[in-house]
């Protein structure tokens, strides 16, 4: 992207921006900063399928009155290690931060505990979720199905969401081990990025509403996402859609698609977040088996392969320092919305 076709914005000013356009929608301030945080942090790490482009996602779900502006999350603990936040139809963001201290409280005490998220609107990037978790020491998985987007594999017809798998281990000396993906062979904000632009995706990706595979970005957003892996991405999407779905009392993405009722409003539902804390496996030989991990990471760096992660780190500290570019559509766009 040369400087001509962008924007150069400082954190704050992303920051800033989002904020406005988040309370130009109606949003209730705690929402705003909750929401505002993982935009910014998506942005920040070079994630621009979650980052910024997200807003205008946020602003047209608003505006369809498909997410409860002010709603003022519950949480109970339904079970020894089981949290539960209903987040009565608002978005997850404020619900995990009003979860997070109970989680992470009785993994401490039982060594493994669960947080359910339900009754939200799911938009946004698993990571900055699991990465806090480690960064308090503990392991963890989160997943969220989202709207029936993707065929299974051998089918040409949408059956599951998105559905992304996050996952994170605490390092001793430096940030944890994180990886965050959609089970489709790419997150469907990345399909609509190139449509946005004309820009022809790889086959692989989408099917059009014949089944034929495509490299058209409309073509496979109107036809079906495709997993990633062949049935390998196809189970461990069908994995998500149980696991955030029934498992937690909350929909499957058909169930959210049907829902939306063709408002195209981000996906309604669940989110499943497990933290471990190997203290609770270890005991006092906690440090020497996570030393012992190392190995495990020193054997993929040293051969010149890199960790998921280091490309967000990378991002990281050059945003911080520099700023970020936001494509001057994006960013005109984005000005519209106030
Ligand atoms: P990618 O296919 O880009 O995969 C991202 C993950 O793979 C990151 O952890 C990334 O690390 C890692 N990675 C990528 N390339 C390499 C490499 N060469 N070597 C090692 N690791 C690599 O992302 P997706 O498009 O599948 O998903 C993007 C985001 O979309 C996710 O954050 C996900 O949570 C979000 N999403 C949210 C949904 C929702 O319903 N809320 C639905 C679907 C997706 P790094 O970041 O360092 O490059
Ligand atoms: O990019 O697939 C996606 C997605 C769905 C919900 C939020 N992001």
């Amino acid at each position: 992207m040369s400087q001509t076709d962008a924007v150069r914005m400082s954190l704050d000013e992303v920051r800033d921006l989002a904020r406005r356009i988040l309370s130009h929608y109606g949003l209730a301030p705690d929402h705003v900063a909750a929401v505002a945080e993982t935009i910014v942090a998506s942005e920040r790490d070079g994630c621009t399928s979650h980052g910024v482009y997200r807003l205008i996602v946020c602003a047209r779900t608003l505006a369809s009155g498909n997410v409860m502006r002010d709603a003022v999350p519950e949480v109970s603990n339904t079970a020894r290690s089981m949290t539960r936040v209903d987040a009565k139809g608002g978005y997850a963001q404020l619900a995990f931060e009003m979860g997070l201290p109970t989680l992470v409280e009785n993994a401490k005490q039982t060594g493994i505990a669960a947080l359910a998220i339900n009754n939200c609107v799911h938009f946004a990037a698993l990571w900055p979720e699991v990465e806090r978790l480690a960064n308090l020491g503990l392991v963890a998985l989160a997943c969220t199905p989202s709207h029936a987007w993707v065929a299974p594999a051998g089918g040409t017809k949408p059956a599951f969401g998105t559905n992304p798998i996050a996952f994170a281990w605490p390092r001793p000396d430096g940030p944890p081990f994180v990886f965050d993906f959609a089970t489709s062979a790419v997150a469907r904000g990345e399909i609509e990025l190139h449509h946005r632009v004309g820009k022809p995706i790889p086959i692989g990706w989408g099917l059009d509403t014949d089944g034929r595979p495509t490299t058209s970005a409309g073509d496979a957003l109107a036809g079906a996402m495709l997993a990633f892996g062949g049935h390998k991405g196809s189970a461990l999407a069908a994995m998500v859609e149980l696991l955030a779905g029934p498992l937690i009392g909350d929909m499957t993405s058909a169930e959210s698609l049907a829902a939306d009722a063709g408002r195209k409003s981000s996906p309604l539902g669940g989110e499943l977040i497990v933290a471990i804390d190997p203290v609770g496996f270890l005991g006092v030989s906690t440090n020497h088996h996570i030393r012992r991990a190392e190995a495990l990471f020193e054997a993929i760096t040293t051969q010149g392969a890199r960790l998921p992660s280091q490309r967000r780190y990378e991002n990281r500290k050059r945003s911080v320092a520099d700023g970020v570019l936001i494509p001057r559509s994006l960013h005109q766009d984005l000005v519209a919305l106030l």
